[in-house]
């Protein structure tokens, strides 16, 4: 790894690469230097990413575009090239390697601490969809194929149940019912969008609250992370992902499900932030299926998650046996909660 790390271009001499970060996709090393400087290194899962040139285009034109609409290199991430000159590696294994400046003096948080980091987290998001919305998305190629096409998702899961790889058919009955009575609502986003009722954006796709840099001592928005899956896309996605993660009063993988709950008041937060930064820019329909986003989007990786142990755990990272099975569990508790409190929600979006 080390002698990956030094074919790009650093300052003086690596001295250890350290794993960093909790993404269940790729993997990420710190880059320690015997100078002050530290750099990101990452290699990129090709399994996952199946065009890593399309998805290096993608990030080298995003970050070009964000870079001109906010020059302080705080704001956005940047790639350090090779000591040849190319912007990545792609090795003959199909390993994908690539290399960012670290940015000094940022914050990723799993959790949010105040409702404060939350509502910058929201800005953060806002702010990038708002940089983004001049720029053409059909020069963005599509990284993964139907990524948050909730109906595609779901017709991984017939796939999953009907061939039951791993045995484990008969151990989620619940869950998997669970995502059977709720399949006829989950293509609605869709929908609207083959109605030409939704716009496509270029949105991020995967805006947990740990792919966003708060400044450790203000807390105010540095920049955003994991530029993977930008493409063409729904706010709706954009804004109900970061929900789900982030307003969500436990971890993704919470066993104990008591302890699992949307925080109306971290929602709202978010909702503030997000709108009040970008909210200018939606649509009266896109305002409207904001919450029909953070349902949907929670109930899609519910789906994902048990597929992916109905698979035998082929995707996604994991540390135990049940992990994906734990994951499904707490995305149906957030899904059922939003359910229930959707008039609620509704109302508090209005007043926003
Ligand atoms: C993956 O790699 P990471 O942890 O940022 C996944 C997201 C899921 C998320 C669930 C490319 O994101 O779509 O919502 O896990 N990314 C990909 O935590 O599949
Ligand atoms: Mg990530």
């Amino acid at each position: 790894m080390r002698e990956t790390a030094e074919q790009f271009r650093t300052e003086g001499t690596i001295i250890r690469c350290v794993p960093f970060g909790s993404g269940h996709i790729n993997q990420t090393w710190l880059v320690v230097t015997n100078q002050p400087h530290l750099y990101i290194l990452q290699r990129v899962n090709t399994e996952t990413f199946r065009d890593p040139e399309g998805l290096m285009s993608n990030i080298l034109m995003v970050t070009g575009h964000l870079r001109k609409k906010d020059p302080d290199p705080r704001h956005v991430m940047t790639l350090v090239k090779l000591r040849d000159g190319r912007d990545y590696i792609l090795n003959d294994r199909k390993e994908l390697w690539r290399m960012y400046e670290y940015v000094t003096g940022g914050v990723c948080l799993d959790k949010a601490e105040t409702a404060a980091d939350f509502r910058n987290s929201g800005a953060a998001f806002g702010t990038f969809q708002k940089q983004m919305a001049d720029f053409p998305a059909d020069r963005l190629t599509e990284t993964i194929s139907g990524f948050h096409d909730t109906p595609n998702r779901y017709r991984a899961l017939h796939e999953a149940i009907r061939e039951d790889r791993a045995g484990r058919v008969k151990t989620a009955g619940p869950e998997i019912n669970f995502m059977l009575e709720r399949e006829a609502g989950a293509g609605l986003l869709q929908q609207m969008l083959k109605a030409g009722e939704l716009p496509l954006r270029v949105t991020h796709n995967d805006t947990k609250l740990n792919n966003v840099m708060l400044d450790e001592k203000t807390r105010k928005p540095l920049c955003i992370l994991d530029l993977d899956t930008v493409m063409p896309g729904l706010a709706a996605n954009d804004f109900g992902d970061s929900i789900r993660f982030g307003a969500s009063t436990a971890a993704e993988d919470e066993k104990d499900l008591r302890k699992v709950h949307m925080d109306l008041n971290l929602y709202k937060a978010y909702a503030e932030g997000f709108l009040g930064t970008c909210g200018d820019k939606l649509t009266k329909n896109e305002k409207e299926t904001l919450p029909d986003g953070a349902r949907i989007i929670t109930l899609e990786n519910a789906v994902r998650f048990l597929t992916d142990y109905l698979n035998g755990d082929t995707y996604y990272h994991i540390e135990r046996p049940e992990h994906n099975l734990d994951r499904t569990r707490t995305q149906m508790a957030l899904t059922a909660e939003m359910e229930e409190k959707d008039g609620i929600i509704r109302q508090m979006m209005n007043g926003i």
